[in-house]
């Protein structure tokens, strides 16, 4: 295989390893949300909710725990994991995506703290955005919809590591079509009543 696209291969999956406390926050959110929601039903001033009834406790307070406990277990297992793996596949990527591996399960669990309250946060903003363009709960916004997470996971992890920006790059486009891919599965197995 050419070395070049064996190389975004590999720090392809690293860029889905790295985001897995932020993904399995937002789908966690989504399986196990509900209830009341994080605005308490108040509106703004232009008469619309602040964030709507797809942002609850529930799902902030769950996909926050575990984006935390996701990291904690990726503290623990990557150290020596997926480092030796990465020197063995790509020496040039494992040293440019060394800052970005915890080592331990505090780094691990900060880190996924950090992943998971972004993924959490930026998703509620794309909804308060939603909101004040009177869009309603649920209605589809291309692009947005599927970044908003994705950018604040990135925003909130880089308070606590320095993340490369072709990293970040990929994380984009991957995030697209794993969001993408994620609600055609849901769709065609009767959990959404819309492919997008
Ligand atoms: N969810 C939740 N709490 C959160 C985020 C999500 O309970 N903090 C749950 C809600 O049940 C929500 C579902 O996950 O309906 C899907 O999330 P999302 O697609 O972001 O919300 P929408 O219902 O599409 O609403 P919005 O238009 O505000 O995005
Ligand atoms: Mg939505
Ligand atoms: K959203």
């Amino acid at each position: 295989m050419d070395p070049s696209i064996f190389s975004v291969l590999i720090l392809s999956a690293y860029a889905i390893y790295f985001m897995l406390p932020a993904y399995l926050a937002n789908a966690s959110a989504l399986t196990f949300g509900g209830g009341t929601p994080l605005d308490m039903g108040r509106s703004m001033n232009d008469g619309r909710r602040i964030l709507g009834d797809g942002v609850t406790w529930k799902g902030t307070i769950i996909g926050i725990l575990i984006g935390m406990g996701i990291g904690l277990l990726q503290g623990a297992v990557t150290g020596n994991m997926v480092q030796d793996l990465l020197i063995i596949g790509d020496p040039g990527i494992a040293q440019l995506v060394q800052g970005t591996i915890t080592t331990n399960t505090l780094q691990g669990t900060l880190l996924g703290f950090a992943l998971g309250s972004g993924a959490i946060i930026g998703d509620a903003c794309g909804s308060f955005i939603k909101r004040r363009f009177n869009v309603e709960r649920g209605r589809p916004v291309p692009l947005m919809d599927q970044l908003d997470f994705v950018v604040g996971a990135i925003i909130f992890a880089s308070l606590v590591i320095v993340i490369p920006l072709n990293l970040i790059i990929l994380i984009i486009v991957i995030s697209i079509f794993l969001h993408l891919g994620a609600n055609i599965i849901a769709y065609l197995l009767g959990m959404k009543n819309v492919w997008y």
